[in-house]
């Protein structure tokens, strides 16, 4: 059996050993389908990526209430009524996943702050256990050699300020930049990156007039406000890090591919309204100081007052953007969608477990967009990537063969390396996820690990993907 040497040189004093593979037939061992990422350039960082609330367990630390404590217990929001209390009890297990980041050969790991660990009341109820623990664990990413690639907010606003409006109200971005600010004067020179916001569009249109996040409204202006102010926030963190001469400084945007279901001009114009509302609102903004204009019309009764004196801020200079992709969307126009007269249909090709289409390409296309129109000089790191699917254990409950997903990454790094070729400045590569963990209004239902988690016993069995990615960064 083959011997991860890696960890084995990073921590001479520690003796773990994991088999680099579990995978079933021995001929596996010379095709590793990750094997391209032996051909990736010399200092491209690969790491693998997580959330606060998704891992941590709110219930743990003394972390204050956030509002997906609160949305957890509505009727039908999310799978069975799961919440995050416990989830993958990373406040106990940080130790052990941090050393599965460090022995996959992963040279970086993302992981957010959560804002109610913090602070209770999201304003100034300080929770010393918090602070205490985010040392703790960036100390132990610096001591196994990771760089702690970190994000201030990643959906776990404190419940507090969920009470006063959330993210239709103006303060809360003022209290998030103080938020930021004692993050910089606690962890900020341990910190290799700072991402402000984690999918601005989530955060906003999903969870305010789509309805499927936290706070689950289904309400236009709502959203519209929530669109404009959590740039705003962002741009108010970005200032504070820069008043604090934080380097490194990023947004991590979803994006997805937009395709209109036919060629009939509703279908087509209906895509561009969606591509506006999901891709570029943020884009024109953060980077052209100016928002798009399909989008503004739609949404010009709601924007809040003098939303124009924000822009130049907003378009504030930023080091990198991170991109988060996952599909494409097929839209077709819906007169009986109410404000938006679009709606997303089911497309044609393989899915994952969550219902999305497996579309490599659509990388490609978005970066390509993003280069060419927006962020032509600066660094981007593709900060999420990877697949749900269903996981079956075998062989006593020690392997997960998940060639599925062993694939997905196959078929997206062919096309990152390609791009690279290209000379497109792609700096990193995180999957998502390293541990199975809680999917949101999925629950736990759902499952993005390299690493699975048993929630009764909370032993982590890594997957076959796992050892895919382990095997071929030992040669990084
Ligand atoms: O689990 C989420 C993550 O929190 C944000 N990006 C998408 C992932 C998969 O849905």
């Amino acid at each position: 059996m083959q011997i991860s040497l890696i960890y084995d040189q990073k921590y001479k004093n520690r003796q773990i050993r994991l088999p680099l593979k579990h995978q079933n037939n021995e001929d596996d061992l010379n095709m590793n389908p990750l094997k391209i990422i032996e051909s990736f350039p010399h200092d491209f960082i690969f790491g693998t990526a997580t959330s606060s609330y998704q891992i941590e367990g709110s219930s743990f630390g003394g972390c204050g209430r956030s509002h997906w404590d609160s949305f957890a217990q509505k009727p039908n929001a999310t799978y069975k009524g799961q919440n995050g209390n416990i989830a993958c009890n990373h406040i106990q297990y940080w130790e052990k996943d941090l050393d599965l980041v460090a022995d996959a050969g992963f040279k970086a790991y993302r992981f957010s702050f959560s804002w109610p660990r913090l602070f209770i009341d999201g304003k100034t109820t300080r929770n010393n256990n918090g602070f205490s623990f985010y040392d703790r664990l960036i100390d132990g990413m610096l001591a196994r050699e990771i760089l702690p690639f970190s994000t201030l907010y990643h959906w776990d606003l404190p419940q507090n300020l969920a009470d006063k409006g959330g993210w239709t109200n103006r303060d809360t971005c003022k209290w998030f930049a103080d938020y930021t600010e004692a993050i910089m004067q606690r962890f900020g020179d341990r910190l290799h990156s700072v991402a402000t916001i984690n999918e601005p569009w989530c955060v906003s249109w999903l969870s305010h007039y789509l309805g499927h996040h936290a706070p689950g409204l289904r309400n236009l202006e709502a959203a519209v406000r929530s669109m404009h102010y959590i740039l705003v926030a962002h741009s108010n963190a970005t200032e504070v890090m820069r008043s604090y001469n934080q380097k490194n400084l990023g947004i991590v945007l979803n994006k997805e591919h937009m395709m209109p279901a036919s060629n009939t001009d509703e279908d087509v114009e209906a895509c561009k309204l969606s591509d506006e509302i999901y891709n570029l609102w943020f884009d024109e903004a953060i980077f052209k100081g100016q928002y798009p204009k399909k989008t503004l019309k739609l949404f010009h009764q709601y924007m809040p007052e003098n939303f124009e004196i924000d822009l130049p801020q907003i378009n504030r200079k930023i080091d990198w953007i991170g991109i988060n992709y996952y599909t494409r969307s097929i839209i077709k126009a819906d007169q009986y969608e109410p404000n938006t007269k679009f709606i997303t249909v089911a497309g044609d090709l393989p899915k994952t477990d969550m219902g999305w289409e497996i579309f490599p390409a659509g990388l490609t296309k978005i970066l390509t967009r993003q280069v060419e129109s927006y962020s032509k000089t600066i660094s981007i790191h593709i900060t999420e990537n990877g697949m749900a699917s269903h996981d079956v254990l075998v062989n006593g409950s020690k392997v997960i063969n998940d060639q599925d997903r062993i694939k997905y990454y196959q078929l997206h790094l062919e096309e990152l390396k390609t791009l690279i070729d290209n000379k497109i400045p792609i700096k990193s590569y995180f999957a998502w996820s390293l541990l199975d963990n809680f999917e949101w209004a999925f629950g736990y239902n759902k499952t993005f690990g390299l690493v699975s988690v048993n929630y009764d016993t909370q032993i982590r069995t890594p997957k076959n993907s796992y050892y895919a990615f382990q095997r071929a960064l030992k040669f990084l």
